[in-house]
Order: C-alpha cells, then sequence, then structure tokens
C-alpha cells in the first residue's frame, strides 16, 4: 500500500511539474515578482531568455511539486494517530515474586536468549509458542499463570497469554505478547544473531484499528514476518514464505476458532476437558486444592457458556465436530497435494508447528481423539510431535519438593 502511495505522490509531482511547464502559471508569477510588467512578460523573448524562463519555470515546478509531496507525506506521516501505534514494553527488572514453575533447559542451546514464558499450559497459542521452542531447542522458563485469579501477571499491563520477557543486551527485559509476534521475533533473532532481540521487538509494536462493527480492536503489526534485513535463510524462496504466512494466519483464523466449541460443546465435556487441564498444567502441584478447584469448576462453566458464544460468532452448525474435521482434512489434503511429509518440506516449518500447537492443546480430550480417529490428521500430528519432543530441553520442575507423581511425568512427555 505504501508503495501504491509513494507512486500516486510521484505521478502527482510529475504532472505539477508538467502543468508547470506547459502552462507557465509559475513562470508569470516568477515574471511579476522580479519586478517586470506583464507587458514586459508578453514581449516576444529572444532565444536565452526563454531558455531561462523555462529552467526557471521548471525549477520551481519541481519545488513546488517537492513541497506538495513533502506536504502530502507529512499529512501521511500523522495519518496513523488517528490510532494508536505502541512500542513493545521494557523493563528494567524482572518482576518481584513471580513464581517460575518449571524450566526446559538443554545444553544445545546457543541462541544466548533468556526467555520466560507467562502461558496457561493448555491455552492453544500458549501450546503453538512451546512447540516452537522446544523445536527450536531453546532453553526457556515457564511461569504457570493461574486462569482465574492471573497473579502472576499482575505487574503487566499485558492481560492475555503466552507473553514472554527476553532479556535483552542492556540487561533489560522487553516484553512480547500474541504467539505468532513471539514466534516471529524469535525465529527473526535465530536467523540473525547479530542484532538485539530489543531492537527486532521494536519490528512488532501493538497497533489499534476499528472492527467491522467499529470496536476498537487491537493486533501486532507484522506477527507474521519474518525480520531477515539483509540474511535470508539460504534455499527459503518467496513462495515459501508466503505459504507458511498463508498457514500460519489460517491456524490464527480459523483453526483456533474451532477448538473451544469442539471441547466445551457439553458442560459434561467441559468438564472432562478441564480435568485434563488440571492434569497437563499440573495444577494439583502448582496451586492449593481451593485455587485448582476453583480453576476447574469456575473455568469449565464459563467455558461451556463462552462456546456457545464462539460457536455462534464463527458461524458453525450444531455438529461442531465436522467443522474441525473439515479442517484437518483440508490440512492433509495440502500436504498430499504437496507430495511433502510437512508444509516446510521435509522438516516442519512455523506453519507445521503452529497447526501442531494449536490441536496438541486438546491432545487429552475427547475432541482430538475423534479427530485421530475420523480423519488423516494423526500420521502428521505424531511425526511433528516426535521431533518436538525430540529437540526439547529436559524438564526441570522449580517449586516441587519430594516426588512427582508419575501421571506428571507422563503428561510432560
Ligand atoms: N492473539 C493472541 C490471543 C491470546 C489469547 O486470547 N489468550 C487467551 C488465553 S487462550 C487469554 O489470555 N485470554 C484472557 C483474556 O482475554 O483476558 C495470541 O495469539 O497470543
Amino acid at each position: 500500500m505504501s508503495l501504491q502511495r509513494g507512486n500516486n505522490l510521484f505521478m502527482r509531482h510529475l504532472l505539477y511539474f508538467k502543468n508547470a511547464r506547459q502552462y507557465g502559471g509559475i513562470s508569470r508569477n516568477l515574471v511579476q515578482r522580479r519586478g517586470l510588467t506583464t507587458t514586459q512578460a508578453k514581449r516576444p523573448q529572444s532565444g536565452p531568455s526563454t531558455l531561462k524562463l523555462a529552467v526557471l519555470g521548471s525549477a520551481l515546478g519541481a519545488t513546488g511539486g517537492t513541497v506538495y509531496s513533502l506536504y502530502m507525506n507529512w499529512q501521511d506521516g500523522n495519518s496513523h494517530k488517528e490510532h494508536e501505534r505502541i512500542k513493545p514494553e521494557v523493563i528494567k527488572e524482572f518482576p518481584a515474586n513471580v513464581r517460575i514453575t518449571k524450566r526446559f533447559v538443554n545444553p544445545k542451546d546457543t541462541s544466548g536468549l533468556d526467555i520466560t514464558l507467562f502461558q496457561f499450559q493448555t491455552c492453544p497459542f500458549c501450546c503453538k509458542v512451546r512447540a516452537f521452542l522446544d523445536f527450536m531447542g531453546l532453553s526457556y522458563k515457564v511461569v504457570e499463570v493461574d486462569a482465574v485469579l492471573r497473579q502472576d501477571i499482575k505487574w503487566s499491563s499485558q492481560k492475555k497469554v503466552p507473553m514472554v520477557l527476553i532479556r535483552q543486551r542492556d540487561g533489560r527485559y522487553v516484553q512480547m505478547s500474541d504467539s505468532s509476534a513471539i514466534i516471529s521475533l524469535i525465529a527473526s533473532y535465530l536467523n540473525d544473531k547479530k542484532t538485539d532481540v530489543g531492537e527486532l521487538a521494536q519490528f512488532y509494536p501493538t497497533i489499534s484499528y476499528f472492527d467491522d462493527n467499529l470496536k476498537k480492536k487491537h493486533d501486532i503489526m507484522n506477527k507474521y514476518f519474518l525480520m531477515y534485513q539483509d540474511h535470508t535463510p539460504k534455499g527459503y524462496s518467496k513462495e515459501a514464505e508466503e505459504t507458511e504466512r498463508k498457514w500460519r494466519t489460517w491456524a490464527d483464523s480459523h483453526l483456533v476458532h474451532l477448538i473451544s466449541p469442539n471441547c466445551y460443546q457439553s458442560l459434561e465435556e467441559a468438564f472432562e476437558t478441564f480435568e485434563w487441564f488440571a492434569q497437563a498444567g499440573e495444577w494439583d502441584i502448582h496451586f492449593p486444592r481451593w485455587e485448582r478447584n476453583l480453576m476447574v469448576y469456575a473455568g469449565a462453566t464459563a467455558m461451556w457458556g463462552i462456546a456457545k458464544m464462539l460457536k455462534k460468532r464463527h458461524q458453525l452448525s450444531d455438529d461442531v465436530r465436522s467443522h474441525i474435521y473439515d479442517a484437518c482434512n483440508k490440512w492433509t489434503k495440502e500436504l498430499e497435494k504437496r507430495k511433502t511429509k510437512f508444509m516446510g518440506g521435509k522438516q516442519p516449518n512455523l506453519a507445521d508447528l503452529s497447526v501442531f500447537g494449536v490441536l496438541s492443546s486438546m491432545e487429552g480430550c475427547q475432541a482430538f481423539k475423534d479427530c485421530v480417529a475420523n480423519t488423516n490428521i494423526g500420521e502428521w500430528f505424531y511425526s511433528v510431535k516426535q521431533l518436538v519432543q525430540n529437540s526439547r530441553g529436559e524438564l526441570i520442575r522449580e517449586r516441587i519438593e519430594g516426588e512427582i507423581p508419575s501421571m506428571l511425568n507422563a503428561v510432560a512427555n
């Protein structure tokens, strides 16, 4: 769009320049300013003065055009002020009283990154981020946030998870929200470690806009774009980049909206789902009993209600399973068409990791079991899972004393 706007300005500039020469408007003013009469000006001119006038006219035309362009640019440059554009937050010190619940430590991680992920274990957006961090073999800390009370993100103005704090070179921490922006930021850094992660984060500001219903919304700019600058990875084609972006967008704009209506379609399924969340999120050991139960009962009831609303919003029929089966089939058909194991070819790319992450959020739910039984998603899903697990760091639980219940070890795998 900016390119088009630039072209328009260029055309306007050219037209102005052309008009000034053709109709002599500027030249006439110049003549008057220099104290000549119009009669004098109209006198037949000898060769050199006509040329001089033409040159002066052209110069003024060009200057006028440039000033006009600059004015238009200045106006365009200010138009964004109708909306906000907020840079990522940078905080001086790691927030006090934040409870790190676990760490993944990979001795092979040479990124030098110090990442803390604030998450809900089974939130599809958080699962996406973890799938990416694990696949990349990164070490990171996890703060399991209580979905109801959210004590561990009280310090933050940003109330959604996933959110990360990443240590910059100057020792401060840059805060990034939105699963796709987090993935793009870290992937950009891994591609070119020379640029500080805090500097790269500036490419992902939050902007506000108005949706179709004139409701003010916020989003992160460039969230599906990697900032390669001068270091585009070898063998990367425009087509591959675009395909990756397309399916990453699909994971966020379509696939993810099928999760809640499927996992909470009845109150019974909602409780079952939350019991799986409690198990996967290790709520029994991270939170007191009352808090764990509050999360299960309040969460399941709330989500059962919310899922009905979401079903309507995303125009899903009562047969919600059919929509998620369609989505799984769409994905596997695309792989068949491409004749590749993964969307990234022989290895998963960010689209594979995003789709895998979203689906893994419901791995313990009936909805996922039904997807595996009724579509071909299983083969691809378990291949990605294997690779993600193979490159994941070692799990170290921070706040657990005594023996870890065996069921939790099973969940970690
Ligand atoms: N677009 C965001 C969505 C994040 C999001 O909606 N997270 C949910 C958890 S699954 C949340 O924190 N909701 C709390 C709230 O909306 O207050 C992303 O990709 O990270």
